[in-house]
């Protein structure tokens, strides 16, 4: 049997722990002490609750037996797809001192991704709330529910519809739970992929919790810090970079808005005095151009994170002096290496690149397109190895391989120059990948379901640059038959494919560039067509 996952090998593992990296500490575990040290402090807000860090660990312990009790065992993936609501912190927390397995899913994503995720995992459980944003799970459970059978259950945060409701689940008990062990898989995070479809990344409670308490020591965290969280929860970023995990860790307090518009956003930090939120580059630049800014306090706000795309030096420059905060650039990934600016960088430092890694035993190359190290100060690809970054996507066969070498370094992707001081710049990207203001997507993914319409013959989506996405998607696409854009835009979004994934723009051509079809890459041809479209503007 073909094993689902490469773990680190053992002689890296040990060396991490000699290294006193990894400390054998869990998820389950370091909630439960926390609960005992700060027990009468916040722990979480949102519009409805504030709980305390006894009362969320009380929660999470009554979910958890609730959760087995409704069939959920140790090992069971569990696709957790909820808004920013404090309901999310107790169920996952509950799914960690069980020792079920969370994937987590972005409110954003819709039949295509969510079918895929409980395809790959065999989940047998799938939180959802009622609606959200002016959607429905509940009927999108349903017709998941149907494709696949080993789904057995589906919580609903809200009216349950047809199926469980998550306010039911919680019970008393007593009966122990299976012991977690630190280097097992504590839960599946989602990468934005670069070939195929979506790709499921494998985190240990070890690897995952050094990056996060190296993260909150990094970012100065503690028993005083107000964290917002304005990106939706289970990303990577606001979920480790510190995030929920690295505040929770320091017994901070997290704050979890509804939306990251301004007004919430600027609301939120005067009412709950927030010293330190996270937001990818376009929501900075709301922030920035908001005519609402002077009406709030901001004076609690220490720290502005920025990541999840390139933020650009202009922007970055306002930050300081225009949101009276500091800027720190984050440049992390869900596959691992996380960098940081740090508080005693200089300011050129801080506004010109996207930090230096976390950890001292984070291996960075540089290389060309041989392989080869690039001279120091040169652009090259990004590929990493270390401490927090995994050795193989989780149950990707063949596919996921290519993203990693021989010897077990992960091929980011990106273009980066490192610096004297190992801070990196990301000069750009090799994968066919859009980063559409953070939101990756995958220009593979997308041409397979324009491919599956009768009228189209052949797709390629490029990325085409913009002010204030730094990048959104254009399929070119050479049709069979007369059909227009909305058709196939309607088409992608009745396949249930996450709206951020619909291209911004198509456009029909009656051939690919001949070079393109077949004899070179679709890299190639995806690069000459987007060429084609900057020349053109
Ligand atoms: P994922 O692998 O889906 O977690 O996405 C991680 C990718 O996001 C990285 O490999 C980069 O391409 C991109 N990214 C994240 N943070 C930054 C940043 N600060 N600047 C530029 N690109 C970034
Ligand atoms: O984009 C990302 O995936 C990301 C950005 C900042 C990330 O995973 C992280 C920090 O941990």
């Amino acid at each position: 049997m073909i094993a689902d996952w490469t773990p680190i090998p053992a002689e890296f593992a040990q060396r991490y722990r000699d290294a006193g990296y990894w400390t054998g500490e869990t998820f389950g575990e370091f909630l439960a002490d926390r609960a005992t040290r700060f027990a009468g402090n916040l722990a979480v807000v949102d519009e409805r609750n504030r709980w305390t860090y006894r009362e969320l660990d009380e929660r999470a312990t009554r979910m958890a037996h609730g959760l087995r009790a409704h069939g959920i065992e140790p090992g069971d993936r569990v696709v957790v797809q909820l808004p920013n609501i404090a309901e999310f912190v107790a169920v996952i927390f509950g799914l960690f001192r069980l020792g079920a397995v969370p994937v987590f899913a972005l409110p954003a994503h819709r039949y295509a991704e969510i079918t895929e995720f409980c395809r790959i995992t065999e989940a047998t459980g799938y939180v959802i709330a009622d609606r959200h944003a002016g959607f429905d799970y509940r009927a999108l459970a349903t017709q998941v529910q149907a494709e696949n059978p080993a789904l057995r259950t589906v919580f609903v945060h809200g009216e349950p519809g047809e199926h469980t409701a998550l306010a039911d689940v919680p019970v008393n008990g007593d009966e122990p739970f299976h012991t977690v062990r630190p280097d097992e898989l504590s839960f599946l995070q989602l990468s934005g992929g670069s070939t195929g479809g979506p790709k499921l990344i494998p985190r240990i409670h070890d690897d995952y919790l050094y990056s996060v308490r190296e993260s909150a020591a990094i970012c100065e965290l503690s028993e005083d810090t107000v964290y917002l969280v304005a990106l939706p929860v289970a990303h990577n970023f606001p979920m480790s970079s510190p995030g929920i995990l690295g505040v929770l860790h320091a017994g901070g307090r997290i704050v979890l808005a509804p939306a990251p518009s301004p007004d919430v956003v600027f609301e939120l930090i005067q009412r709950e005095r927030v010293t330190i939120t996270g937001v990818v580059p376009p929501i900075a630049l709301q922030l920035l151009d908001s005519p609402a800014r002077g009406q709030y306090d901001l004076s609690s706000l220490d720290i502005l994170q920025v990541g999840g795309a390139k933020f650009v030096e202009q922007a970055a420059r306002r930050v300081a002096p225009e949101l009276g905060c500091r800027l720190q650039q984050v440049f992390g990934m869900a596959e691992g290496l996380v960098n940081y600016t740090r508080a005693g960088d200089p300011d050129d430092i801080v506004v010109t690149t996207q930090g230096r890694p976390i950890s001292p035993a984070d291996e960075v190359r540089v290389l060309d397109e041989d392989d080869d190290p690039v001279a120091p100060g040169e652009i090259g690809a990004l590929l990493t190895r270390g401490p927090y970054t995994i050795r193989s996507y989780y149950r990707a066969g063949e596919r996921g391989a290519a993203n990693f070498t021989e010897d077990g370094f992960y091929r980011t992707g990106d273009l980066v120059r490192q610096l004297p001081t190992g801070h990196l710049i990301v000069e750009g990207r090799a994968k066919d990948q859009i980063n559409r203001g953070g939101e990756k997507i995958t220009a593979e993914e997308i041409e397979n379901h324009l491919l599956a319409h009768d009228a189209v013959h052949d797709a390629a989506v490029v990325s085409i640059p913009d002010d204030y996405l730094g990048e959104r998607s254009c399929a070119f696409i050479v049709a069979t038959e007369p059909v227009r854009a909305p058709e196939l835009r309607r088409f992608l979004r009745e396949r249930g494919l996450a709206a951020y994934k619909i291209p911004d723009r198509i456009e029909f051509v009656d051939t690919f560039p001949a070079t393109g079809v077949g004899k070179t890459s679709r890299r190639h041809l995806r690069a000459e067509l987007a060429a084609s479209l900057s020349k053109e503007s």
